[in-house]
């Protein structure tokens, strides 16, 4: 196990001089380091949107100052990456040199859920099709050898404009000494996501967005069978693709009413869907954000949604009604009202869940079929 402190004074020695990324679970206690290291949105390190954006960052520092950047990520934003590591970065473009520290999910041979199998079987196939050389960590590995093996293969690399990776097994980095603060706030996620499912009758559908958001409703959907609890569609991977797959149920079924339940790390992962949605003006369509400033699902890393009005972003874009809420009676008040649409609900809710939380026992496939068939009846 490599001690993250140890491994950030070893980047420095690399010269690297900002870090930028989108939080992973098997990162978390590197980004604590680097969190308690550089500050949060400092000009040593930025939370990036998505990890197409993080590839961006990390360009423009290298060249305003020609030094190294890092950019962190799960496995699943390397497709957010692909567009400007094949078309910004790679070496028959502008060759501008990065190291990528890639949680790895879904490794062959390890057990993890459906959404993660394709995307781990393919990640060091992927990193070598973009000309991006990768060397594996494990919790068997020791600083001394990382820097060993680092030097030995991937600095000659780094030195021809070419960027390399880190592939993070589970449990390669010790635990960080500092942590996050914890977002606080008069609701849970969980009591809000219960109170909407129970306002919900038999023509509401629902897209609920990657991560502890869809658990949280499908574990309260199959224990207290509200009157729309099999219309969910739990977007498991896709992060930040739940309100435009919400959008084009909505335009195809006037007649139901389709609600997105987003996180506002996933909300800003791809905000430009707000534009769509409010260009596409469907009457039928409530976009519920759970702010809870905060990337809970892989250990409660910042977004920087505590500083973005996402109410007058939804205005702005033109949406009909936006509004924050802080109580669950302002809430129910909304959603048994008459809202005009398409609305933008955002609640404010404090981090933290349930250690006992399940995962769908249902798989992607069925919980598609079942979607389906409800919403064409
Ligand atoms: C493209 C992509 N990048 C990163 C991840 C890892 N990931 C899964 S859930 C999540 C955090 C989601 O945060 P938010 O939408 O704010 O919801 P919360 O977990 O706070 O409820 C992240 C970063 C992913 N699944 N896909």
């Amino acid at each position: 196990m490599v001690d993250p402190s140890l491994f950030l004074d070893y980047m420095e020695e690399l010269g690297v001089g900002f870090v930028t990324g989108v939080p992973d679970s098997q990162l978390k206690s590197i980004c604590e380091e680097v969190y308690c290291r550089y500050g949060i949105n400092s000009k040593r390190h930025i939370v990036a949107v998505n990890e197409g954006n993080a590839v961006a960052l990390a360009s423009g520092f290298h060249l305003a100052t020609g030094k190294l950047p890092l950019v962190y990520l799960q496995n699943s934003g390397l497709g957010n990456a692909v567009n400007p590591i094949t078309s910004l970065t790679d070496s028959g473009v502008y060759g501008i040199p990065m190291i990528f520290l890639v949680g790895w999910r879904g490794e062959p041979g390890v057990h993890d859920e459906p959404q993660h199998i394709k995307q781990g079987a393919i990640t060091r196939e992927l990193l070598s099709l973009l000309d991006v050389q990768s060397l594996v960590i494990d919790k068997g590995l020791t600083l001394e050898t990382l820097k060993k093996r680092f030097a030995d293969e991937l600095l000659p690399r780094l030195a021809q404009g070419k960027s390399v990776a880190l592939v993070v097994r589970k449990g390669s980095f010790e635990k960080c000494k500092g942590t996050f603060l914890a977002h606080e706030e008069e609701l849970g996620r969980e009591e809000v996501i219960s109170s909407l499912a129970l306002d919900m009758g038999p023509d509401d559908f629902v897209v609920s967005t990657t991560g502890k958001i869809s658990r949280e409703l499908f574990e309260f959907c199959k224990n207290s069978k509200p009157a729309n609890s099999s219309h969910n569609f739990l977007t498991v991977g896709s992060m930040g693709h739940a309100s435009a797959i919400a959008l084009s149920v909505a335009l195809q079924h006037p007649e139901k009413r389709v609600w997105c339940l987003d996180g506002d790390g996933s909300a800003l992962m791809h905000m430009g869907s707000m534009a769509t949605i409010a260009v596409m003006k469907p009457d039928n369509y409530i976009h519920v954000v759970l702010n809870n400033e905060a990337h809970e699902s892989v250990g409660g890393m910042p977004t920087i949604a505590g500083e973005v009005d996402l109410v007058s972003v939804a205005l702005g874009c033109g949406y009909r009604f936006a509004k924050d809420i802080r109580t669950l009676d302002e809430l129910h008040d909304l959603c048994v009202g008459d809202l005009e649409k398409p609305a933008f609900i955002q609640v404010f809710v404090g981090t933290g869940s349930r250690e006992d939380l399940m995962r769908p026992d249902t798989t992607p496939q069925q919980n598609k079929v079942a979607f389906m068939e409800a919403v064409q009846a």
